[in-house]
């Protein structure tokens, strides 16, 4: 194990809730629950007011409503928290080349890779000044964990949420981790922290008291002794940098199964544009098409077909994965739907990717299934709660709710003050659904000048682009 507090763990507080609480000045210091609204829903996050009532990630959309009966529900908006991810990840990348991400709002950084901190000073330094870049880049709050290990970096950014950075000094582990509970531990789940309390284990430290041999005879070879050495703080695990990009898909979760063998096929499409969108944001192409599908019952297929040459043209996606979704029965619903592309190339080659799309023609669309199309969707999905919108008098806001032939809409802005609501009908042509604005405007996204501050508004124009770290907006969602 390293001897200075230089891996950094960042968790950002509240994801979801906090990008939307961003978004909709009305919902700050509010009740936030982000997750599907369906009668099948989840709870995807909660923000810290919301919290307080004892909501939670994963639970029932239901239980969260009779807990918190006045929070604001809002469906999650992938797009944008993914913009985000990426601005804040360019930021980690600016640190050192070894940043291992582990979910859109996690990562860990190897800070002695590049000089970025070579001890506990300089490291809590460069975490510090991380999180007032994340906070001027994205107007969110992100919590910070240093140690000398992956383990205890992690554990640290934990004890510092909400909004927070803790330093576990090295030498100070093992006493620190003793009275913690077992589930602290990466690797032990419900499961096994059962099995340790029936053995009479409940701490860190008990586990470290127990033995090696013990933990073997509790939880077997690889698992017992891999948790001695955790609770002895002992973690050796190396920060791994983000393994070249070796697909790039995107998927969609119904709240409502979909039934309707048109729809799914226009689900399939707008996901494969979708795919290509984000394939060409990262200058790729492929030659593997992936479709996947997860039914009703929550059987999971996933088939793919490989191309003759790369390709970023989408319709040639397009029609592999229709094909592809031929071969799929899925009466009884679909509740997720995926395009990926993989055997990823760096460089597409015009002709290739034709050549391509001629080898396979397009699958005749069957035109006497057209009426289906006329098929009304849910309304949650065509005015889903938490979107933005734009009206062509009242300008941009967001949907506060829909129901009985109404959509309601609050009319503010990330920089605006709290706006008011209006009324409208579900089918008011003046009503279109629109894109997530920027948290923070590109202007505002510098940090301050450190010499003269007072000439950061006259220079925001002029100043050179490569200022703003990481890419401003990464590759949007498609509408
Ligand atoms: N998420 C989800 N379902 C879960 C857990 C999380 O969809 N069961 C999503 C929503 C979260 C995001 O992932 O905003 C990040 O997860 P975290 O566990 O980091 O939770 P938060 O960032 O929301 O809160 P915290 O401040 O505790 O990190
Ligand atoms: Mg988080």
């Amino acid at each position: 194990m390293r001897r200075e507090p230089t891996i950094l763990h960042l968790d950002m507080d509240a994801f979801y809730a906090s990008a939307e609480q961003a978004a909709k000045p009305s919902l700050r210091g509010k009740a936030v629950v982000v997750g599907g609204l369906g009668p099948r829903g989840v709870v995807a996050t909660a923000s810290y007011e919301a919290r307080r009532f004892g909501v939670h990630s994963a639970m029932p959309m239901g239980q969260a409503r009779r807990l918190a009966p006045h929070a604001a529900y809002l469906v999650p908006r992938f797009g944008l928290y993914r913009d985000i991810s990426e601005q804040v990840m360019g930021l980690l990348r600016e640190l050192s080349p070894l940043v291992e991400p582990l979910s859109l709002d996690e990562a860990f950084v190897d800070l002695e890779a590049a000089g970025a901190a070579w001890d506990a000073a300089s490291a809590r330094t460069t975490g510090e000044r991380l999180r007032t870049d994340i906070k001027t880049l994205t107007g969110l709050t992100g919590s910070v964990g240093l140690a000398a290990s992956k383990m205890l970096a992690k554990i640290a950014s934990e004890e510092a949420k909400p909004d927070g950075l803790v330093l576990i000094r090295p030498g100070t582990e093992r006493a620190l981790l003793a009275p913690m509970p077992v589930r602290t531990l990466p690797g032990v789940g419900p499961a096994t922290g059962d099995h340790l309390r029936r053995a009479g284990i409940t701490t860190v430290g008990e586990i470290a008291e127990a033995g090696e041999d013990e933990l073997i005879r509790l939880l077997g070879k690889a698992h017992g002794s891999a948790l001695h050495a955790m609770a002895r703080a002992q973690d050796d695990r190396p920060v791994v940098a983000e393994r070249d990009t070796k697909s790039v898909s995107v998927e969609d979760t119904y709240d409502v199964d979909i039934h309707d063998r048109v729809r799914v096929r226009t689900e399939v499409q707008r996901l494969a544009d979708r795919c290509v969108q984000r394939l060409r944001a990262a200058g790729r192409s492929g030659r593997t098409v992936v479709l996947k599908v997860r039914r009703y019952d929550f059987s999971t297929l996933t088939r793919s077909e490989t191309l003759r040459g790369p390709t970023d043209d989408p319709s040639v996606v397009r029609e592999a994965a229709a094909r592809l979704l031929e071969a799929v029965d899925t009466t009884g619903g679909v509740r997720l739907l995926g395009v990926g592309v993989s055997s990823l190339a760096d460089f597409t080659q015009e002709d290739l990717f034709a050549q391509a799309a001629g080898e396979h023609p397009a699958e005749p669309e069957p035109e006497a299934e057209e009426e289906h199309e006329e098929a009304p969707a849910p309304a949650e999905r065509r005015w889903p709660a938490g979107h933005d919108v734009h009206h062509t008098a009242y300008g941009p806001g967001w949907i506060q709710g829909s129901g009985l032939g109404r959509v309601t809409v609050r009319f503010e802005t990330p920089g605006s003050l709290p706006g008011r609501v209006r009324t409208f009908r579900t089918d008011d042509a003046d009503l279109t659904l629109s894109d997530p604005l920027p948290l923070v405007p590109e202007a505002m996204r510098r940090p301050p000048p450190q010499p003269v501050a007072e000439d950061a508004a006259e220079q925001e124009d002029e100043k050179d682009p490569g200022a703003i770290p990481g890419p401003a907006a990464g590759p949007r969602d498609g509408a």
